[in-house]
């Protein structure tokens, strides 16, 4: 099997890098070390009290694995507070009392039997990005990066793109790609996690159609049988360190020691294009607002006409309007001009009419 290092980058090797060909991190990945220790949430949310205390109430769910991408994997899951996720985090050897009458999918005895911990990947922190929790997390990417995020209409309502991840050593993010098109960034406050990563074009080589992603760690020639002609690239990241993510590289992710982590998704000029085409925000916008035909109404689309039309295509004609009333505003700031344009110019264009897809 090939396999390839991830190489690690100070900012300044960043910074000349991306200045010299700012497609580079879509080619490799890279661990770009430094930068994330300016944002008051690096120290800030090391201290599990203070995560406690923050954000403890929130309510998500909790899974081992994180999810699932193989037909033959499975998974438990429990409903949690943040507050209860954390006791377990401190106090794993207690999760039978912890999560009594909690189990979702599969009980305590499956989840023994699975041998892997529980990991919260479903905390959701923020749905708008004038949130002021992002001044924690400032500068979000280093120079010369310039993140479009704040530019995209309901990008942080249509899907959460920003995951504070507490974890147990053998926590598993199993092999996936993201939705939506978007550069994945994991910032580590705390522990170390191995990620995996496979580039685009390697992707058949590790994806079967019908069986789902590879496990890096156990490869099955029956199920991947060309898997040792894709290259692995793998690296550790430990606090202080960023593991940059290109557009649709699959990535494998492990806690290796007690884990504080950060992950969020970018889009940028090199990207906008791919998230603009994607049908994950399309599909989960138009059903939206296909559930709201006042609101298809006011956005010039005919509730009647969208009964049996695909939901990507409902959200697609849906933000190209939300996106065609923004730029007829005269005081639109420049920056967020020039991005919506090349969004409304990415999106694909259908008719109405077509029904939902098979
Ligand atoms: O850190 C992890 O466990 C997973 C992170 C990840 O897969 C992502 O950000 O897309």
């Amino acid at each position: 099997m090939n396999e390839r290092a991830i190489p690690v980058l100070d900012e300044r090797e960043f910074k000349a890098m991306m200045t010299r060909d700012p497609e580079a991190l879509h080619r490799q990945p890279c661990i770009v070390t430094g930068y994330i220790e300016r944002w008051p949430a690096y120290s800030e949310w090391q201290c599990l009290d203070h995560l406690r205390a923050t954000f403890g109430a929130l309510a998500a769910f909790a899974k081992a694995p994180n999810f699932v991408t193989n037909i033959r994997a499975s998974l438990v899951s429990v409903e949690t507070t943040f507050e209860q996720y954390l006791d377990y985090i401190e106090h794993p050897e207690r999760v039978e009392q912890i999560y009594r009458d909690c189990w979702l999918e599969g009980d305590y005895a499956s989840f023994k039997a699975q041998g892997l911990p529980l990991y919260c990947g479903t905390l959701r922190l923020v749905r708008a990005a004038t949130d002021p929790l992002f001044d924690l997390l400032s500068p979000l990417v280093p120079e010369p990066m310039q993140p479009l995020n704040a530019s995209l209409p309901y990008y942080y309502s249509l899907f959460n793109h920003l995951w504070l991840l507490v974890s147990l050593p053998g926590s598993l993010t199993p092999l996936h790609t993201d939705n939506n098109g978007t550069i994945a960034l994991v910032s580590q406050l705390a522990g170390r996690k191995r990620a995996t990563l496979y580039a685009p074009h390697d992707l058949p080589h590790v994806r079967n159609p019908t069986v789902g992603f590879m496990d890096p760690l156990a490869p099955d020639p029956v199920d991947h049988p060309t898997y040792q002609q894709a290259v692995r690239w793998t690296g550790d990241i430990t606090p202080g360190m960023t593991l940059f993510i290109g557009t649709q590289w699959a990535h494998h992710v492990t806690t290796i020691e007690p884990s504080i982590s950060v992950s969020f998704d970018v889009v940028d000029a090199t990207n906008i294009d791919r998230y603009a085409a994607s049908k994950d925000w399309a599909r989960v916008f138009g059903e939206r607002v296909a559930r709201q035909p006042a609101v298809a109404a006011k956005l010039g689309l005919d509730p009647e006409a969208l009964v049996a039309c695909d939901p990507v295509i409902i959200g697609r004609r849906a933000m190209q309007a939300v996106l065609r009333a923004s730029l007829a505003e005269p005081g639109l700031d420049s920056a967020h001009r020039q991005a919506r344009q090349r969004y409304l110019a990415g999106i694909p264009v259908e008719p109405v009419s077509r029904t939902v897809d098979a």
